[in-house]
């Protein structure tokens, strides 16, 4: 019989939920997604459906071993009990504090803030490892075994388990697998899968910008980060302006720390370098320390001791296979206050004002952005056009020559609702009188710079008559060629990483998924699939696939810090977490015929050891690709074996429904339609996802630190399972954000309570019923149990 006449003959539903990650136990939240799964298994048995309902335990990533890291710290520190530990200020080892956090909620258990009892909330930030974990409810004597990172994998899985069975979840534990190499079966189908992807083209090695932690000397992505989610790296050209005469003060701090043939540059940070032939002067934020870098014998750069950083992952001062691991390794060579450099006489490249410009104050220069060096264009930046204005006016107040501020302001750009000097146009038209109207200024930069770019024309330099779209890119490869300026990149935002590091920008060589426009075919085979074969629920989650579709790019798919499975062609480095959990429901339909525990330690039904399973062997089983006998031998797995693994797949495949949180569209849920089409035949691409809204509680937000935050065990203690089954059942169905009422669950208790009590007493009582049940009463009351039963049939069905 073929796998396709068995499905008909043995209808079967498969459904999963995103695997937690195992820094934890389970909380609302994944209890709520949970309850999605576990319903339609519930209703797709009654209907006489074989049903797999598996869950395995994500170990891949960062932190977990970043955690057990700190604890080590501790522990060589404190003690192996923490006893040479004084209580500091500001840390209570007393403070009773709620449970672990999890995946779904993207908090870190690092910046574990709350007071259990919501009414004397008041936050107490734990500053030690060991003390989270005794907030967890780990006794004091056990904590130090999380110090290593095995021992997460060992003791949560066993807690998650016993929760979800307290729900009364109807989950097929003989599935069940950790990730990472712990287990050498999955480890084997991370390698098999990312061998494939590689052999498609589909992972490449490439240089890039990316988001990167110092700390953990690699890329920090969405999931690697406590703060800033979403943000990449913005990009700049960094213009040199070279110093041709110091201010007074400048020279005499610097005096003797710097060569008198070397060229010092301002480098200034800028998202316009089409404007420069228009600088008139280049700003400093006056209260802001500056430091000096040396790049080169003959070289020094003017910038912000952040920009330095970041640059240092950029090879502007080391090499990218020497990358300094602290900001104290950057060549500065003097500290100074922007102030010191008011006066200073530089070159700036391009300029009509060739014998220079001055370097001047500007107060709203922002300490944490770009190098802190602002070249200032007045014709088209209404913040500088505000600024020089200021300046020329208040000269003697700012301590500079008048004549410094009011250098020709020449047109760059012609536009045609601004005319050629938007800036002015925009400052006088808006009445902006001074350079703190923030808002107004704001609002005049953005317009400016839209008009600008979208319909403006160059009036001058080697693009002159061409559009401003065409001639940025192009005055930016040319400076860049004269070695007048050169690129640089920082987050376009605070970024910190699970290791509490601050990130910069590195441009650094990595392995990447090619995800998204560079590959536009597999693109668009994942969207015809989506559009044409899937069942999504909801409207938004269809839009939020093809929203992210369009907008995600590349993936790197590489780390060299943390738990995974490592890349079987660069084993310097693991699979990233995301990317080894892309295709893994696929490992749940063999699983049991593989191992029979979660470390893969204990055989399975097949009596099948790791390294047997060759990546010819996965293709055989998943890709209906034939193998040779001498594979076959070479596996040493019999040709029934092969067949009874292919045949358990065929049957539960493809997956019914991937159920996760909202906030997965646009990694997980992408990613898992992606890697299927890729790797798999088409018949066995998935044809179905739903997505949650975020779980309220009792209306509110969840959250540790208000202390409005439960956990599927408490929950189950709390109500037991059938109230809290109801009170999920009762929370939502669409993509909006669903409630979990307190007051529901215990209603039901209530009522299923009276129910019951009902039931019983009407049973016991023979006066109320007697004689054969087929009068006009019973069939009345047959008839509307029937209805009941098909009104809840067709809400479970839709
Ligand atoms: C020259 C120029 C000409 C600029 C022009 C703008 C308009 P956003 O879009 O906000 O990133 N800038 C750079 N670093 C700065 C800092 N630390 N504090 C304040 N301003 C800073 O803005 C980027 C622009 O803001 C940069 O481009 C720079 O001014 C300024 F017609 O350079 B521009």
């Amino acid at each position: 019989m073929s796998a396709a006449e068995l499905r008909e003959k043995y209808p079967r539903f498969h459904g999963v939920f995103a695997y937690p990650y195992m820094n934890g136990t389970l909380h609302a939240g994944h209890s709520f997604t949970a309850s999605k799964v576990e319903f339609t298994a519930g209703f797709a048995r009654m209907q006489g459906k074989r049903v797999l309902f598996p869950l395995g335990f994500h170990c891949t990533g960062m932190p977990i071993k970043a955690c057990a890291d700190k604890l080590t710290d501790d522990v060589r520190k404190f003690g192996k009990n923490f006893e040479r530990y004084h209580e500091e200020e500001g840390a209570s080892e007393q403070a009773v504090l709620p449970p672990a956090p999890t995946q779904e909620t993207k908090e870190d258990i690092t910046k574990f803030t709350s007071n259990k009892a919501k009414a004397s909330a008041k936050t107490i930030k734990l500053k030690y490892q060991f003390q989270i974990m005794l907030a967890l409810g780990i006794p004091k004597a056990e904590i130090h075994k999380f110090a290593d990172a095995n021992y997460w994998l060992k003791y949560f899985p066993p807690l998650v388990k016993q929760d979800m069975n307290n729900f009364g979840a109807r989950i097929d534990w003989r599935r069940s697998v950790v990730t990472t190499d712990a287990n050498l079966y999955y480890d084997a189908f991370v390698r098999w899968q990312m061998n494939r992807l590689k052999e498609l083209d589909k992972v490449q090695y490439g240089v890039r910008y990316t988001v990167y932690s110092p700390k953990d000397g690699q890329p920090c992505m969405d999931h690697d980060r406590t703060e800033g989610e979403g943000v990449g790296p913005q990009d700049y050209t960094a213009l040199k302006i070279k110093v041709k005469e110091w201010s007074l003060k400048a020279a005499e701090i610097i005096h003797g720390k710097i060569p008198e043939m070397a060229n010092v540059y301002f480098v200034a940070a800028t998202l316009r370098p089409e404007t420069m032939y228009g600088q008139t002067c280049c700003f400093v934020g006056p209260k802001i320390t500056y430091g000096i870098f040396k790049v080169s014998e003959g070289e020094y750069y003017v910038i912000t001791k952040r920009a330095a950083w970041n640059m240092a992952f950029q090879g502007t001062f080391f090499k990218s296979d020497h990358f300094p691991s602290k900001i104290e390794e950057l060549p500065m060579v003097a500290e100074l206050p922007g102030s010191a450099f008011v006066g200073t006489l530089a070159v700036a490249p391009l300029s009509i004002h060739k014998q220079g410009v001055r370097i001047l104050p500007m107060e709203s220069v922002v300490a944490t952005k770009g190098t802190g060096v602002v070249t200032s264009v007045p014709s088209d930046s209404p913040d500088d056009y505000a600024t020089v204005t200021d300046l020329a006016k208040k000269a003697e107040y700012y301590g500079i020559n008048k004549e410094w501020a009011e250098l020709e302001i020449p047109p760059i750009i012609e536009t045609p609702s601004y005319g050629n000097l938007t800036a002015k146009f925009l400052v006088e038209k808006m009445k902006i009188n001074s350079p703190k109207d923030a808002k107004q200024l704001a609002e005049a930069k953005d317009l400016a710079y839209r008009e600008g770019y979208y319909k403006g024309t160059m009036l001058i330099g080697d693009f002159k008559g061409q559009p401003v779209e065409a001639a940025k890119p192009k005055v930016k490869e040319a400076l860049i060629k004269t070695s007048e300026a050169f690129e640089y990149a920082e987050p376009n935002g605070h970024v910190v990483s699970r290791s509490g590091d601050e990130c910069v920008v590195a441009y650094i060589g990595q392995w990447f998924l090619n995800y998204g426009e560079n590959d536009p075919e597999w693109r668009q085979q994942v969207l015809d699939h989506m559009e044409a074969n899937m069942e999504l629920y909801a409207s938004e989650t269809r839009h939020g696939f093809e929203k992210n579709l369009y907008w995600l790019n590349r993936w790197a798919c590489a780390r060299t810090y943390g738990l995974g499975s490592k890349l079987p062609w660069d084993p310097k480095f693991l699979v990233e977490s995301l990317s080894d959990s892309t295709v893994y429901m696929a490992y749940y339909a063999i699983a049991h015929l593989l191992h029979s525990n979660n470390f893969g330690d204990q055989p399975g039904l097949l009596d099948i050891k790791p390294e047997q399973m060759i990546d010819e062997v996965w293709d055989y089983v998943y890709c209906r690709r034939e193998i040779s006998d001498e594979l076959i031998k070479q596996s040493g797995i019999t040709k029934a074996d092969l067949e009874t693994l292919r045949r358990e797949f065929e049957y539960w495949y493809p997956l019914d429904v991937n159920i996760s949180g909202k906030d997965l569209i646009p990694n997980h849920l992408t990613f898992f339609l992606y890697v299927h089409t890729a790797l798999f035949p088409r018949e066995y691409w998935p044809r179905g996802v739903r997505a949650n809204g975020h779980l309220l509680l009792n209306g509110e937000k969840m959250s540790k630190s208000t202390g409005n935050f439960l956990t599927l065990n408490d929950a189950v203690k709390k109500y037991g399972a059938d109230a809290c089954r109801v009170a999920l059942a009762d929370a939502g169905d669409g993509v909006e954000d669903a409630n979990f009422e307190e007051s529901v669950a215990n209603q039901v208790i209530l009522r299923l309570h009276t129910l019951k009590e009902w039931c019983e007493e009407v049973v016991k009582d023979s006066s109320l019923r007697t004689g054969p049940s087929d009068n006009f009463w019973d069939q009345l009351f047959e008839n509307e149990i029937q209805s009941l039963v098909h009104e809840a049939y067709q809400h479970y069905e839709a």
